[in-house]
């Protein structure tokens, strides 16, 4: 087998290039070929200097993931990074596209950085559960600083080129396109350069008010999570101890934190993220049907959102209303937003300028036949899904792709009204549209794969991490959330209270708990189709008007700052329903909400699954990490339960009387 490591020599400089795609990952032979070249480099007296370099798409992206949890193979990273640093000769790292993590250290390792204007440098492993451990939590540190080291390791985004030549860690910037030629350039100028400069042989000064400043900056982004506590104490330890004594405390740091759930969680979702993107029964290379013009239908709360995703990847959009004022509100939302995101910094004025110009709202549904997409966003029902389709199919293109983008309802009915089921589909967006990760991409019985394909594609264009859904009542991620709120109305009943419900679920890692989730939603979401009829709790919260924050009442009591409290009316009218039901009371402890809020919903997942709504278990776990905010060093629920023990989560289910999947109870979940 051919190294993925080759040298090349110009003049009295060694290049070294790595040719590992996708990502030059530092696998084994990578490793092996490094270290070997450095040697040969070092062995050869024609040689002054050396550059790193890598073939493809980017410099080194980080250790190869996928050896995790193997035994290892020598050698490993940090030993080939010391080496590269230890050499008597320069060695200049040249950086093109992405430089993170173990990428990143290798970097560091060499005594010079130059890269190309787009490149970026990060230490994402925190992202993965881990800490940098290749010297990357004692090198940074020493050549940036603590500020941006704490940043770097412990918030895990990449920086770019000129912020990290602006710290210190790239000696220049060369040419995009000259980067081979302008690092042997850049190595000849430095191979007599005395002392060779080593990042291990910095001093970097204690900064006890930026870590504080960090810790508390970012106490609430950090909560639960154990690696960036971690790799906090190790870039502190940079600053106490001698670099070898740093580099133990990192080891074993990274070896505590790499056999540990929570970064096997974080990894697991890693891939199956990527995962989620491949459909079993389709090729990868499925031709695509071009998407130049979107239309969307609905210019509400969901319709804008959806627009603006589109709009923001460069792609233009038709918007359909009914009504001008209605029109014209939907429009001025979407230029508030861009217009937030702009006053935040994270787009120019020019570019919100640019998206409103690539919109074109109209009252005229016939200015959809020349869409490529168009994504119906209207009222949740099936008459006027049906009616929409039904005039969708005379109007739009042959070819063009017609979505909905229903919550729950049946694409196979939708579709059947038009003469062209095999090009529609579910396009469910989580809200807010333009914000949430997560899309459902909803197959019907007749879907064509290309138009499957092209969908799950043009998710990634818009940044969306799709997940491939069957016909079933709320596709996967609001059919686990169902027998999660029917649980926790029946606990209110039996003696609960909603503040401790959502506590555990908060607790557990949630970003709020059902009836937090229920205040944000809307209360009366469901009730007004019959207001009369009062049939639980919140149905009589509804009817009272406290439809949830929106009315600064729900489950809760808000304030003007939408600070929730508990309501004694709540409380009150919880007692009604239970003294009207006879409900038996009793002490409902945590663990039991734990076993029927959160158990039921593995079960749903299992038989999803099981029922084929879902290609896999880990897209499960993908739907609730993205759609629903489940805690990512958890897993996902499916994940979670592996983690829980099947046959615990079996028990917990049995002991309160449901009835298990067959395949949780055999423990052969896929
Ligand atoms: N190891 C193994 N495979 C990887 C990989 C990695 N580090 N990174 C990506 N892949 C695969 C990925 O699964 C996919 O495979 C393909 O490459 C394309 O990836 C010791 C311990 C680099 C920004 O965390 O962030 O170094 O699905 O779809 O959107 O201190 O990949 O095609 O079969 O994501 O263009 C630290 C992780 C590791 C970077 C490119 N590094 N990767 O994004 O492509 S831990 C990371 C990324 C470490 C050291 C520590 C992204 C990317 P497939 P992709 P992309």
């Amino acid at each position: 087998m051919t190294s993925p490591i080759r040298t090349e020599r110009h003049g009295d400089v060694l290049v070294i290039i790595a040719d590992n795609p996708p990502v030059n990952a530092l696998g084994a032979a990578v490793r092996q070929g490094l270290e070997a070249a450095i040697e040969e480099g070092e062995a050869d007296g024609a040689i002054a200097a050396m550059v790193i370099r890598c073939d493809g798409r980017t410099f080194f992206a980080g250790a190869d993931i996928t050896e995790f949890g193997k035994p290892p193979v020598e050698p490993m990273l940090p030993t080939v990074v010391d080496r590269i640093e230890a050499s008597s000769k320069p060695v200049v790292a040249a950086i093109h596209g992405t430089a993170l993590g173990g990428g990143c250290e290798v970097a560091l390792g060499c005594h010079y950085r130059v890269a190309v204007p787009s490149a970026k440098i990060g230490t994402p492993e925190v992202k993965l559960g881990l800490l940098p451990g290749a010297g990357g939590t004692q090198r940074l540190p020493r050549l940036a600083g603590v500020r941006l080291a704490l940043e770097m390791t412990a918030k895990g985004d990449p920086i770019s080129a000129k912020r990290a030549q602006e710290a210190g860690l790239i000696d220049r910037i060369v040419g995009e396109d000259s980067l081979a030629a302008d690092a042997v350039a850049f190595a000849g100028e430095v191979k007599a350069v005395r002392p060779i400069p080593r990042a291990s042989e910095r001093a970097v000064q204690p900064d006890p008010e930026a870590v504080a400043a960090f810790q508390k900056e970012n106490a609430r982004r950090f909560r639960s999570f154990d690696a960036p506590a971690a790799n906090i104490a190790c870039v502190v330890k940079a600053t106490e101890v001698p670099f070898d004594q740093g580099i133990a405390f990192e080891r074993k740091e990274f070896l505590r934190l790499m056999t540990g759930n929570q970064s096997a969680a974080q990894r697991h979702i890693f891939f199956a993220e990527r995962q989620a993107a491949k459909i079993d029964d389709v090729p990868a290379d499925t031709p695509l049907r071009p998407i130049r013009r979107v239309g969307v239908i609905g210019a509400g709360t969901m319709g804008g959102g959806i627009a603006m995703n589109f709009l923001s990847a460069g792609i233009p959009v038709t918007i359909v209303e009914m009504a001008q004022e209605a029109l014209d509100r939907g429009t001025g939302v979407i230029r508030k937003n861009y217009e937030a995101t702009a006053a935040k910094g994270r787009m120019t004025s020019g570019q919100v300028d640019t998206a409103m110009a690539a919109l074109i709202p109209t009252l005229d549904f016939d200015a959809l036949a020349d869409c490529d997409l168009v994504i119906e966003a209207v009222y949740e029902t099936m008459a006027v899904k049906q009616e929409i389709f039904g005039r969708l199919d005379g109007i739009a293109k042959p070819g063009a792709i017609l979505a909905s983008n229903t919550s729950y309802l049946d694409i196979d009915a939708i579709a059947a009204c038009t003469s062209r089921p095999q090009d529609v589909l579910g396009m469910h967006f989580f809200s807010p549209a333009n914000v949430m990760k997560l899309l459902e991409v909803v197959r019907g019985a007749k879907t064509a794969p290309d138009v499957l394909a092209t969908v799950m594609a043009l998710a990634k264009t818009i940044r969306k991490v799709a997940v491939v859904a069957g016909v079933t009542y709320g596709f996967i991620g609001n059919r686990m959330l169902m027998p999660r709120q029917v649980e926790a109305n029946k606990l209110l009943l039996e003696g609960a209270t909603p503040e401790q419900i959502d506590r555990v679920h908060v607790a557990f890692g949630m970003p709020m708990g059902p009836f937090q989730m229920a205040d944000l939603a809307g209360v009366d979401i469901g009730w007004h189709r019959d207001p009369n009829r009062i049939e639980n709790v919140r149905d009589a919260l509804a009817a009272e008007g406290r439809w949830g924050q929106k009315r600064q009442a729900g489950f809760y009591d808000y304030d003007e700052k939408r600070n929730p409290s508990p309501s004694p009316r709540v409380a009150e009218i919880i007692q009604d329903w239970r003294d009207k039901t006879g409900t038996p009371q009793h002490e409902v402890t945590d663990e039991e909400i734990v076993e029927r809020t959160l158990y039921p919903m593995v079960n749903e997942g299992a038989l999803i699954l099981e029922e084929g709504k879902a290609q896999r278990a880990s897209d499960v776990d993908v739907v609730w990490i993205y759609g629903y905010g489940w805690p990512v060093y958890r897993g996902g629920p499916m994940f979670w339960a592996k983690t829980e023990g099947y046959d615990k989560v079996v028990a917990g289910l049995e002991k309160h009387g449901f009835t298990v999947a067959q395949s949780l109870k055999s423990g052969s979940i896929k």
